[in-house]
């Protein structure tokens, strides 16, 4: 069955649409694994700090069904569709990978760039799924995470009591 990896941010009431988003995700598609949440400051804005995870789960679905799916579940969890790319929000899914596969048509980009250029998706990618290689540079998400430039890295680990 097809792997795939979503990015979860959040910072507007992250807790709550940090945990509903889990839930949502467990009960579209199954068991998650589940990376840390790590509080990461805004990049490419100043706002209030996300939480950002990744997640990962089998799927029969196609990338595009997928795809649906994480913007309707972003969508019933107060997400409204605004075109700036780096402001505030209460929950954004991205596919960042979907096994193997390079798409990208305009609308979805897969893999997503934001795995190398984002230590708030390549550390939680590099947790989970350590061994597994990007589909274009074939290097490992854990050797790609210990290269990455970490000067002026601005994200922890934490542990929200609602995971406890
Ligand atoms: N998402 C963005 C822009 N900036 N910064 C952080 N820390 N986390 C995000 O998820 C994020 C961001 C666009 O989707
Ligand atoms: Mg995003």
């Amino acid at each position: 069955m097809p792997k795939c990896f979503i990015s979860i941010g959040s910072n507007i009431d992250k807790d709550k649409n940090t945990l509903i988003s889990l839930q949502e995700l467990e009960r579209h598609f199954g068991e998650l694994t589940v990376s840390s949440i790590y509080e990461t400051e805004p990049v490419g804005f100043i706002g209030d700090s996300f939480y950002n995870l990744v997640v990962g789960f089998n799927s029969e679905l196609s990338v595009k069904e997928v795809a649906k799916q994480l913007r309707q579940i972003e969508l019933d969890n107060g997400r409204t569709r605004n075109s700036q790319k780096f402001s505030p929000r209460t929950l954004d899914l991205d596919l960042i990978l979907y096994n193997d596969v390079i798409l990208n048509d305009g609308r979805l980009q897969i893999p997503r760039d934001e795995i190398e250029r984002y230590a708030f998706v390549l550390e939680p990618l590099a947790e989970i799924a350590p061994n597994l290689t990007h589909p274009t540079s074939h290097i490992s998400y854990a050797k790609l995470w210990e290269k990455f430039d970490k000067t002026n890295l601005k994200q922890k680990r934490v542990t929200p009591a609602w995971t406890r």
